[in-house]
Formats: C-alpha cells, structure tokens, sequence
C-alpha cells in the first residue's frame, strides 16, 4: 500500500513508537520557532534542561507578537531571548524584520522537513511541502534540546482541489470552505493533505494561507505537495537548493475525501464569533463597516499586498473606515516600496502598521465599542481584537480592499479587471535582520541579559495519590485560549511572569476565577467540548498551574492543550456522558481515589462528586509516555529526570 505525503515524512522522522494508525510516534525534528510571546517562557525552560547548544539543523526566535512597547517588559524579553539565541546556536529574526510563519517561509522553510514551532500557526510551512506542526513551548524547549516531538499517529484527509479559482476569489476562500465543511473541530486528530489538479494553480504563498488556517479546523497540520511552484518559490528566494519534488503515492490510502471545486468557490467571510460560521459575501453585502485590517501571518504575501494595492490605487479609503496594513515581512514591505504598490497603499489613507502581528493579536488597533472590524486574519474569538463586544469578520485581502473603499461589506467580484503587479522572478534577499548565534567557543563568554519581569517556571509537584478539590469553575464548549488566558496589548507583557499573568485567567469568562482558585489552594476546572481550541500558548496551562487547577474535565480537548495540561502536570479528564457534565455544578466538591494507581493503569478515571452523591467514569486517554509525564509532575520534571 502507497503513503500520503505526511506519512512518508512521517515516516522517514521516525524516532520512536510504532509506526501505526492511533499510537504514539516520536519524530526527529529538524527545525524549530519560536516567537517572543511564547518564547521566553520556552527558553526558560531550555536553559533548565542544562543543554548547551541545540541540537537541531536550525532554530530562529523571531520578535513579532510583543512589538509594542509600552513599558520596559517587551523590550527585556527581547534582550533575553536575543542572548539566549546567540549563547545557544540559535538563529534571532530581530523585530522589524516579519511575522514568524511568513519569514521562516521565505528564509528557513524547506520541503520533507520537520518544523515545531511554538505558535498554532507553524503549519503554515506546509504549503512548501514540510511536515510543520505548532506546539507548547515546553515541547520546543524538548526538540531543540534534541528530543522528539510526539503525536499521534493521525489520521488523514485528502482534500481533493479540482479547477481553478475565479478573478477576485482567494485562497483564503479555499480553506473558508473548508471550515465551513468540517468545522473548528473537524481537524482535530487529523492531517489534511491537499491533492488534485488544483493544486498546480495555486502559488506557495496562496497554499500557504491555506495550511496557516488549517489550525482553525484544529488538524494537527495541513499540508501541500513539492512541485514545480515550490520550486518557482524557492528560487525566487535563492534557495532553489533546498527544493525536492515530493507528493503522496498514486495508491495512498486516507481516512477520508473532501471535494472542493475551485471554480464553484465565492468570496467568503467567517462571521463572529468563529472560523467556521462562513457566509458568503452575497449574503453580507452592504453592511456598514468601521475597521478593515489587512496582515498577519495568513495574508500578508507580497501577492495579497498586490491586489491590495491594485484596489486602493487613486481611492480613497471610505470615511467612516479606518484601515491598517501590516506587511508580513521586512522582505515584502521593501519591495512594496520598490515597486510603488506602498505608495499606492498609503496614498488611499492606509495606517501602515510594521511588519509583526498587530491587531491580529490585540496589540493595538482595538475596533470602536460596537465596531465590525473585517480582518485578513485567522481567528475572530470574542474579544481577541482587545474590544469585548466588537464584530470581527474574516475575510480576503480582495474583499478587504474592497470594502475599506466602499465602507460597508463588499463583494471585489465587481470591482471587474484592476491591473495586478505581476509576482518578480526573484525576492529581494536580504538577511541582515537575522543574527546568526555565536560559534560554540565563543559561546561560554555570552551573559544572558535578564529583566526584572522574567519570573521562574512555576512549581510543580509528582500527581498525588488522592484529590479532593472544588470546582472553582464552570465552562461550555468551544472555549479558546483566548478565554483561557488572554491575549492583548495590556497582558501580553506579562507572559515571562507566571503569577502577574495569571490574575488575568480565565476573566473573560469570570473575573473572580483566578482570586477565587488561589483562595482555595486546589481545585478542578469544567468544561465543554474542544476545549482550549486555537492557540498553542501553554500559557493556559501554566497561569492554572500557578493557581492550583490540578485536573480539567471536559467533553473533548484541542489537541495542543492538552499537551500543554500534561506537560504542565494537570490532568486532563473527559466526561464519557453529556448527563455526567450536566450534573456537576461551579462549588462541587470532587474527589479522586488511588490516582496514580488509576491513571498508571490506563484508561478510566473514577471521579467522585462528594456534593451530589455521585460517581461517574471519565476518560484519561494517555500513551504510557504521557502517564509518566504527569506521574513525574509534568515534562520539565520528566525530562531532567531522564536526563540525569
Ligand atoms: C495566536 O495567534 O493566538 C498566537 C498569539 O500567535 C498564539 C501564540 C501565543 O499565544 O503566543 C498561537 O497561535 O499559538
Ligand atoms: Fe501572529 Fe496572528 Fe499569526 Fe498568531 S495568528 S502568529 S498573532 S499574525
């Protein structure tokens, strides 16, 4: 039997584990990321593990998340992570220089390769035909040290693109349908493989808008052949070297088939408050709008700045709109000005914003109270944008440009034929941005420059043998780590300082949560189905840690939280009845007998609701690695432990 693309590059990365569906596999990494809002904290957690010089074909920090810098905390996290990269043989993408997934794209990304990266959006290296996976920085901390990344062995879905995609429809309409198919929790378990002969008309970075939102579908990866557009893509980079044809055997057998016609498609918009509540722009035509935000790490290509300059040339952006641009990298932003398409941007009245993630990730550019923002970016989760009752639509860069013009939701199918700059036969290379580390001898003599908010890794402790604890909260389904542990200008600083951070826990859904949980020393936390969807800051595991959460049960995980839970050490449970979570209220008292025997044994977990008189059975399904994670007190502590 032939293999899919994922499972050759699977397979050829196997390090350990058996190579079949449902076990666990550890693969051989070749590359790393990280960026600053995880990346301290992973680098911490790098230097704990003692290992001097990583271990990997390469690693880049980049700085795009925390650019803001409205107090003394981002500018020493960058510091840190600056010395930590040239001490430890990593690569250091300086800020200015592009939001990570677009420049590790243009300058790192490589087919057949392996790439971890600490943020959910790391496969956005599968439209070059890389094996590219987001992760909680603990499991970064891991590869670099040379270790193995798990997972399980998923299964995978053949999307199979036929046609080509209309004038004014985008790639982003691609993986809008998608969603809109297989919702937010569809991908998870699941590598999505693109296949078919659409596949030919679409560029390396149109493809990689595509894998960069496969994240929102919760899918371990997504990812596209190596062909002769890869090739086109690297070339342009000077990088032509690294290109290798790949694609998955004539006889590949997937788990499952999803047809999207490329010509049938429309522009789309993901509506509030998820990826996957899709209209179409028929449908949301002639809504009034006050915020457009073109970028982040979804579409912000030189082809996307393009078209948008091509619709904003000699307008005049609507008065009632404001809009932001946010080039993806220093690459794309100077030859942006080179080829006049810049000028054209801001001759229309556009706020040029840096290179780095923005708005996307609350870091400035908060809509007016009220406000329908439409943004080229990847997640629109309550309150995300830093404005708690703002509308945020996703859309194309196309229907961006648009409707920035018109003020109010536009189709750009109307706009009829605009000349497109056509892409260059080659990229302006130049990467004076990217430090490279220090050589290994020189290396010893490097101090690592330290701030004042860089606080430790918080305590840990091995799993207890009995747990009776609260449940200090309640939650539903679909909760995001965006509720878990927000984001935005004002908390984002926090991220290398555990206790300040968390008093922010939870608060979009309860502010009393984190004073609440600490108060009672330990407790238990509930919820829904997909439970901590979207990003991979393990964050959200690490401020419930600091409060105390010692297990979380809910109907179903996202697959980087839980990870980021059992190398935090916390207990990730899941109900086997929805009756079972009806029947437990915020305030119960729940208890866990002989939980190292129970969770050593495998399987199920017998929780007690000592409140109602209740017992009922939970789920703790763990590879027997994971079991000894938590067992250990979380990964930390299981990975010095093997490496003394
Ligand atoms: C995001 O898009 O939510 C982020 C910010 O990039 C996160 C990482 C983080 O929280 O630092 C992600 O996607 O993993
Ligand atoms: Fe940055 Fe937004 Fe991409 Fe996250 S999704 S990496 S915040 S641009």
């Amino acid at each position: 039997m032939g293999l899919t693309l994922a499972e050759k590059i699977m397979l050829s990365h196997l390090a350990d584990g058996e190579f079949k569906k449902g076990s666990e596999i550890g693969l051989k990494i070749d590359q790393t990321l990280t960026q600053d809002a995880t990346g301290t904290m992973a680098y911490i957690e790098f230097e704990a593990m003692g290992i001097s010089q990583v271990r990997t074909e390469r690693s880049v920090a980049y700085i795009d998340h925390n650019t803001l810098q409205s107090g003394f905390e981002n500018a020493d996290d960058h510091r840190f992570i600056a010395s930590v990269a040239k001490k430890h043989g990593i690569y250091y993408s300086r800020p200015g220089n592009g939001i990570c997934h677009q420049v590790h794209l243009e300058r790192f990304g490589a087919p057949g390769k392996t790439l971890i990266g600490s943020d959910s959006h790391t496969p956005t290296g599968g439209g070059l035909g890389m094996l590219a996976i987001g992760a909680g920085g603990l499991d970064v901390a891991v590869a670099m040290g040379g270790g193995a990344y798990y997972i399980n062995y998923p299964k995978i879905v053949k999307v199979e693109l036929t046609g080509k995609l209309s004038p004014w429809v985008a790639a982003k309409d691609v993986i809008l349908k998608l969603l809109s198919i297989l919702s937010v929790k569809g991908g998870v378990g699941k590598i999505i493989e693109y296949t078919g002969e659409g596949v030919k008309t679409l560029s390396v970075p149109e493809r990689a808008t595509i894998t960069n939102m496969g994240a929102e579908l919760g899918a371990t990866t997504s990812i596209f052949p190596s062909d002769e557009n890869t090739l086109a893509f690297l070339r342009a980079q000077g990088r032509e070297d690294v290109w290798l044809p790949l694609a998955a055997d004539a006889d590949a057998e997937y788990d499952e088939v999803v047809e999207i016609d490329l010509s049938a498609l429309e522009p789309m918009a993901s509506c509030p408050h998820s990826p996957d509540n899709v209209k179409s722009a028929t449908e949301l035509k002639g809504m009034k709008i006050d915020q457009v935000c073109i970028g982040s790490c979804t579409n912000s290509s030189l082809a996307d700045m393009h078209k948008v300059a091509a619709i904003l040339k000699g307008r005049t952006v609507h008065p009632d709109v404001s809009l932001s641009v946010s080039p993806g990298s220093k690459q794309v932003l100077a030859m942006m000005a080179e080829d006049g398409s810049l000028a054209d941007i801001i001759g229309a009245g556009a706020r040029i914003l840096e290179s780095a993630c923005g708005p996307c990730i609350g870091m400035g550019q908060s809509p007016n109270s009220g406000g329908i923002s439409l943004r080229t970016f990847n997640r629109n989760f309550e309150g995300r944008s830093g404005t708690r009752d703002a509308q945020v639509y996703l859309v194309s860069p196309e229907v961006a440009a648009a409707s920035a013009v018109a003020g109010v939701f536009s189709d750009p199918r109307e706009l009829g034929e605009l000349e497109i700059k056509p892409m260059p036969e080659t990229f302006r290379v130049n990467d004076n941005m990217i430090t490279p580390p220090a050589s290994p001898k020189d290396a010893e003599k490097i101090a690592i420059l330290r701030g004042p908010n860089i606080k430790e890794y918080p305590k840990t402790e091995p799993l207890a043998d009995h747990l009776t604890a609260e449940c200090s909260l309640k939650v539903g389904n679909n909760i995001t780590t965006d509720h878990i542990m927000p984001a935005g200008a004002k908390i984002l600083p926090l991220r290398s300082n555990i206790p300040e951070i968390s008093k922010h826990c939870f608060e979009v859904c309860d502010e009393s949560f984190p004073s609440r949980a600490l108060a009672l020393g330990k407790s238990i936390v509930v919820g829904g189905s997909n439970y901590g969807q979207g990003s991979s800051r393990e964050h959200a595991a690490l401020a419930p840690l600091y409060l105390g959460v010692k297990a979380v049960i809910v109907k179903s995980f996202a697959r980087i939280h839980k990870q980021n839970l059992i190398n935090a050490g916390i207990l990730p449970l899941e109900f086997t009845s929805d009756e079972d979570y009806e029947n437990i209220r915020q305030g119960d008292i729940l208890a866990v007998e002989d939980l190292r025997d129970q969770v050593r044994a495998g399987g199920a977990v017998k929780v007690k609701n000592l409140t109602r008189g209740r017992e009922f059975e939970t789920k703790c399904e763990l590879s027997p690695r994971m079991r000894d994670i938590l067992l250990c007190g979380g990964l930390l502590d299981y990975t010095k432990a093997k490496l003394k």
